[in-house]
């Protein structure tokens, strides 16, 4: 009754922002994303007898409040869908900077997700654990999938969950970090203030939906000028919505990372940024040209380089 799990944290090309049903997480729009192998959470359950609520640790830390109880009621979700009458111990490591936009939630919940069936021996499809790791945080269903995501946005439980995308080998991020702190608002909170704006989450929803229809044609033409321009304008454009809620993520530093970019691609290098909801820049770019923009990151700020990532598994 006990396993452990691994999964690696996905960086958005077409984003999700905002919800159409709270209650089943499922979100406006269907979204793309590339599983990163740099970051993980690494999470064991442990179903035990003699407990009478879970226990969580998350890196080596006793966990009780808010965040312990979205856990216990993802649990609670996963114990009523599989008929597991045990509280568990969960024991929970970030290799990840928490909240910093760099989507900690969507490898903890995607490793919660395989920990919590298989520990338990409920062995489910790739889909059926999507749709899962979906309830904990919409953002895990994309992390259970290896390389490139696609979640279908769908209108049930069942139909809601991300599957592998067209591929494109050549590529590479670089993660330009600007600053690791905790951010101000959650993008949960954050997200759900567009139900307050109608007529602007109408527009994304359109939005959203063109930019998902250009960036499959870049991957089935395999042109990676139309997939960068594509998720650029999409992260840039996610970003206008968000101030238009109120809300500001980036800094001055991450415009400058920004315009940074802008200019090395006037210049021939292949770079196009994507922010999530969070100050940190993500760029971008081919893997065959990584030693030669690497050096020009490195030079104003600290980076970490990511390949393609593997999708949530056992250890
Ligand atoms: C994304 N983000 O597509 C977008 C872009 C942040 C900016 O998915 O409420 O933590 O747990 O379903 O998954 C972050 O949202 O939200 C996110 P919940 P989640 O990557």
């Amino acid at each position: 009754m006990k396993k452990t799990a691994r999964s690696h944290i996905n960086i958005a090309l077409i984003k999700y922002w905002g919800k159409k049903d709270k209650t089943l997480n499922l979100p406006l729009t269907s979204s793309v994303s590339l599983t990163l192998d740099q970051f993980y959470t690494t999470t064991t359950v442990e179903y035990k007898k003699g407990l009478t609520e879970d226990h969580l640790y998350i890196d080596g830390r006793f966990i009780t409040g808010d965040e312990l109880k979205r856990v216990s009621n993802f649990m609670d979700e996963i114990r009523k869908r599989y008929n597991i009458p045990y509280y568990a111990l969960i024991d929970s490591y970030n290799y990840v900077p928490k909240k910093a936009g760099i989507a900690s939630s969507s490898s903890a919940f995607s490793a919660l997700a395989l920990a919590a069936t298989e520990a338990f021996g409920v062995h489910l499809s790739q889909k059926e654990l999507s749709s899962l790791a979906r309830l904990g945080s919409g953002s895990a269903s994309r992390s259970i999938i290896s390389g490139f995501a696609i979640w279908h946005e769908g209108d049930s439980h069942e139909s809601s969950y991300a599957e592998s995308f067209y591929d494109y080998n050549d590529v590479a991020v670089i993660i330009a970090f600007v600053d690791k702190n905790e951010k101000k608002v959650g993008s949960r909170d954050a997200m759900n203030i567009l139900t307050d704006f109608p007529e602007l989450k109408n527009e994304w929803i359109t939005l959203t939906n063109d930019h998902l229809e250009r960036i499959k044609l870049g991957f089935i033409n395999q042109d990676f000028n139309i997939i960068g321009t594509t998720l650029e304008s999409h992260a840039i454009k996610m970003h206008e919505l968000i101030e238009k809620t109120g809300i500001t993520y980036l800094t001055d530093k991450s415009r400058e990372i920004i315009q940074y970019t802008h200019a090395l691609r006037e210049k021939g290098y292949p770079v196009y940024v994507s922010m999530d909801a969070g100050p940190n820049v993500k760029i971008f770019t081919k893997k065959s040209s990584i030693k030669d923009v690497l050096p020009l990151y490195q030079k104003i700020t600290e980076v970490v380089v990511c390949n393609k990532g593997k999708g949530a598994y056992l250890i």
